[in-house]
C-alpha cells in the first residue's frame, strides 16, 4: 500500500540502543562473577575472547553519559546471571546486585528508561555442568533468578525482556555455542531445551505480573519474514515451514501458550518432541506478554528442499539459513545486497515483519536489535565516517514509519549496538556501535570512546522524534 501521508512516530517513542552483558561488560571474573558458558567456550580462532570486551563494567558512567548526549530515551542491556548468582542458583553475590543498582540509578538519573534482558546467551557454567537447559532444574534456577531481579530492581525497571533470541539458540546452537555438537541427537536435545526455556519464560512472565503490577514483560526472539525463492507452490510450502519453525513456534507459545501446528508436526516427524511434564501446558497458557520485542537484521529466503543431502551439515549463523532435508533449503535473494559479512540487507522486509507479527498477535512492538556490522576505520582526528551504517539505519527507520502508518503499534527502537562490543562469533573488528571503542582484536589500546558520524546523526533523529532522517 502506498500511503498519501505518513504518520509521525508516537510521542514518548522509546529511541535507544542495545547491548548484552557478555559482549560489552568485560570484567569477566571480577567482583565475584561466576563463569558463564561463554567464558568457558572455545572461541573462534583469530578473534578476541570476551574477557575485556569494551570494559563497560568500568566505563559505564562515561558510556551512559554519551548515551544521554545522544538523547537516548531507553537503553536495552542484559544482566549477567553469573554476576547475580555466580553458580546460577544458591548464594547471591551482593557485588553483582550493586553493579546493576548503580547502572540503573545512573540511567534513571540521566532520564533513560532501563530495558532489561534477563538472559542473553550467557548461561551460568555451573548450570551447564549439570546439563544446562536440558536439565529441568534450570527452569527453577531461572525462576529464582527472575524473582531476585524483580525484588532488587523492580522498583525502577518497568520493561523486562525474558530471553534473547531463544529461537537462534535452538536453530543455530553451533554458531552461538549453546549446544554440544557431539551429542548423539543434538536437535532432539535442543527442542527439549527449548521447551524448558519456554516454561521458564512463562513462569517469569507470571511472576513479573504478580510481583510488579506496573511492569511490562515480553519475549525477545529474532523474527524475520521468509520469502519463497520463487512463486512455485513447493517453495511457498518451504517458506511456511521455515516461518513456523523459525518464528511462530516461539511467538505462538509466548502469546497463546500453544505449540504452533506446523512446527509441532515437524518436531514429531523428526523425532524432536520434548518431554512435557504434567502442568506445563497450563503454565504456558496462563502466561501473557505485555508486548513483543524482536530483533531484525535481515529477511530470509528459502526454497523447497530437494532432500538430497545438500541442506545437511552446518547451520549457517543467525542470519544465514542453510536448511534441513525435507523441510526447506536456504536460498539467496537476488533482489537484495549483502553486507561485508554476507548478511542480506532488506529494509522493506522489516516493514513486512512488523505487519506479520502485529497481524498475528495484536500486541505493541519494540525493536530490540537491528543494525549493520562493519569494519569501521578510525581516521586521523578521531573521525569515523560510518555513512554506510547511517544509510542502513535510515532505511530501516523509514520502514518503521511506514509500518506505523500501516497501523502497527510500535513503541520503541533499539538498534544494535549502543557502543562497539564483541560480536557473537566474529570478534571486535565487526563493529555495530554509535560509539567507537579504541581497541583491536588483540591489542586493548586505551579503550577510548569516540563518537562516530552515526552518533551525531542518531542524536538528531532522536531530537526530532524521527522527523530528520
Ligand atoms: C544477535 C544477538 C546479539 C548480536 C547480534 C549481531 O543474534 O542477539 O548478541 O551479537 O546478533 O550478531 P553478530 O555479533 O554475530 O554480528
Amino acid at each position: 500500500m502506498k500511503h498519501a501521508k505518513l504518520k509521525d512516530f508516537p510521542d514518548n517513542f522509546l529511541w535507544g540502543a542495545s547491548t548484552s552483558a557478555y559482549q560489552v561488560e568485560g570484567a569477566w571474573n571480577e567482583d565475584g562473577k561466576g563463569p558463564s558458558v561463554i567464558d568457558m567456550a572455545n572461541h573462534t580462532e583469530g578473534v578476541t575472547d570476551f574477557k575485556v570486551t569494551s570494559d563497560h563494567y568500568h566505563h559505564y558512567k562515561e558510556d551512559i553519559s554519551l548515551m544521554a548526549e545522544m538523547g537516548f530515551k531507553t537503553y536495552r542491556f542484559s544482566i549477567a546471571w553469573t554476576r547475580i548468582y555466580p553458580t546460577g542458583s544458591g548464594e547471591l553475590n551482593p557485588k553483582g546486585i550493586e553493579f546493576y543498582n548503580n547502572l540503573i540509578d545512573e540511567l534513571i538519573d540521566k532520564g533513560i528508561e532501563p530495558l532489561v534482558t534477563m538472559y542473553h546467551f550467557d548461561l551460568p557454567y555451573a548450570l551447564q555442568e549439570k546439563g544446562g537447559w536440558s536439565n529441568r532444574e534450570t527452569v527453577d534456577a531461572f525462576e529464582n533468578y527472575a524473582r531476585t531481579l524483580f525484588e532488587n530492581f523492580g522498583d525502577r525497571v518497568k520493561y523486562w525482556l525474558t530471553i534473547n533470541e531463544q529461537n537462534m539458540m535452538i536453530l543455530h546452537g553451533d554458531a552461538i555455542g549453546t549446544v554440544d555438537p557431539n551429542l548423539e541427537n543434538p536437535k532432539k536435545e535442543l527442542y527439549q531445551q527449548n521447551h524448558h526455556m519456554l516454561v521458564a519464560q512463562a513462569k517469569a512472565m507470571n511472576l513479573c505480573h504478580q510481583m510488579l503490577p506496573g511492569a511490562k514483560i515480553g519475549p525477545a526472539p529474532n523474527i524475520a519474514n521468509i520469502y519463497p525463492a520463487s512463486s512455485s507452490p513447493e517453495d511457498m510450502i518451504a517458506a511456511d515451514n521455515y516461518a513456523a519453525i523459525r518464528n511462530w513456534l516461539y511467538l505462538d507459545m509466548a502469546v497463546y501458550g500453544r505449540y504452533n501446528t506446523i512446527a509441532w508436526n515437524y518436531m514429531e516427524e523428526k523425532g524432536y518432541i520434548p518431554v512435557i511434564q504434567e502442568g506445563d501446558m497450563e503454565i504456558l497458557k496462563s502466561a501473557k506478554p505485555d508486548f513483543i520485542a524482536f530483533n531484525y537484521y535481515t529477511s530470509q529466503t528459502v526454497e523447497a528442499s530437494r532432500d538430497n543431502g545438500e541442506e545437511a551439515g552446518h547451520t549457517g549463523d543467525q542470519q544465514i539459513s542453510v536448511g534441513e532435508p525435507g523441510v526447506y533449503k536456504g536460498a539467496k535473494n537476488p533482489n537484495l545486497k549483502v553486507n561485508e559479512f554476507g548478511w542480506e540487507i532488506d529494509p522493506v522486509g522489516f516493514r513486512t515483519t512488523f505487519r506479520q507479527i502485529y497481524d498475528r498477535y495484536q500486541l505493541p512492538l519494540i525493536v530490540t536489535e537491528n543494525g549493520l556490522g562493519a569494519f569501521d576505520k578510525l581516521e586521523e582526528g578521531d573521525i569515523i565516517n560510518d555513512s554506510y551504517r547511517i544509510d542502513y539505519l535510515r532505511q530501516h527507520i523509514e520502514q518503521i514509519k511506514l509500518a506505523i502508518t500501516d497501523g502497527v503499534e510500535v513503541f520503541g527502537y533499539c538498534p544494535w549496538s549502543a557502543i562497539d562490543l564483541v560480536s557473537t562469533h566474529q570478534g571486535s573488528s565487526k563493529r555495530y556501535g554509535f560509539i567507537y571503542v579504541n581497541r583491536d582484536e588483540f591489542d586493548l589500546k586505551d579503550l577510548r570512546r569516540i563518537r562516530k558520524q552515526s552518533f551525531y546523526w542518531y542524536k538528531d533523529v532522536i531530537a526530532t522524534n524521527g522527523a530528520n532522517l
